[in-house]
Formats: C-alpha cells, structure tokens, sequence
C-alpha cells in the first residue's frame, strides 16, 4: 500500500509533466550570424518555475532577452532569468522575451530541428527540438 502511494506520488510530480514546452522555433540564419528561439512554456504546477539558462552546442553563447522601448526605439536586453507563474503560460515571442542565439557555428535551414536545452530551477533541464523557420508576419504581435 505505502509504495502504491509513493508511486502515485512521484507520477504527480514528474518533471515533464509540471512545465511542458510548446511550439518551439527558431529563425532561419547563416553561420557567424545571430538568431532567436522562441516557444510557449507551460507551467502546469502549483508553484512557480524559473528559466534561468539555455544552451545549445551550436552558437558561441546563448541568453535569455527581454525586449524594451525607449522614445521611439526598440532594443534587446539580456535578463537573468524569467518566471512563468503558477498554471500559467509564458509565451517567448518575436517583439517580446526571447532566447538569443549569439554566433552561430552553422547554418540553421528552413524545416531543420534544432536542439536546445533549457533549464529551470524546478523542473531541471528540459531538451527541446525547435523547428527552423522563417519570421512571419502572422507570428508577430498584431495591433489593431
Ligand atoms: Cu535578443
């Protein structure tokens, strides 16, 4: 009976089940070039998470980056980590927070999978594959 319950136990609180990464991208680019990767991330927990790393074996760093305006320009910051609150979901997007791909070591191609980890405080290290594509307009925040 007790290990029926620890069991139960340990599957509620299984990694992948309290963030869950959705749609990740990434944005075509050429090698020594600079490029974005960009995803939902999902925190079905009752706590909040932190994404405070990603790296990849193909870029000369990687950093987390916020987007701010300042009069009329739009410019990047590196961030140290962001929070993706209880039952919510935080959306990395172009104009918007973004894992910065600095330097690359090769072409990243239309349709290709790139593989990336991110790590979060809580649920560890998560290995993603993100699908290589074009910006579109239609990915972009609209204002009407
Ligand atoms: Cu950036």
């Amino acid at each position: 009976m007790k290990l029926v319950f620890l069991a139960l136990l340990i599957f509620i609180s299984s990694p992948d089940e309290t963030i869950k990464i959705k749609d990740p991208w990434v944005r075509i680019s050429a090698e020594g070039q600079s490029t974005a990767l960009f995803m939902k991330i999902e925190n079905n927990s009752d706590v909040a998470d932190t994404l405070y790393k990603a790296e990849c074996d193909f870029a000369g760093r990687v950093e987390i980056h916020e987007t701010y305006q300042k009069d009329d320009m739009m410019g990047m910051r590196e961030v140290p980590f962001v929070v993706i609150p209880a039952k919510s979901t935080f959306e990395l997007k172009p104009r918007s927070h973004h894992i910065m791909v600095i330097k690359l070591k090769k072409d990243i191609k239309k349709g290709s999978q790139e593989e990336f980890t991110l790590h979060f405080k809580r649920a560890g290290k998560i290995t993603i594959k993100a699908k290589a594509d074009e910006m579109q307009m239609n990915k972009m925040e609209h204002k009407h």
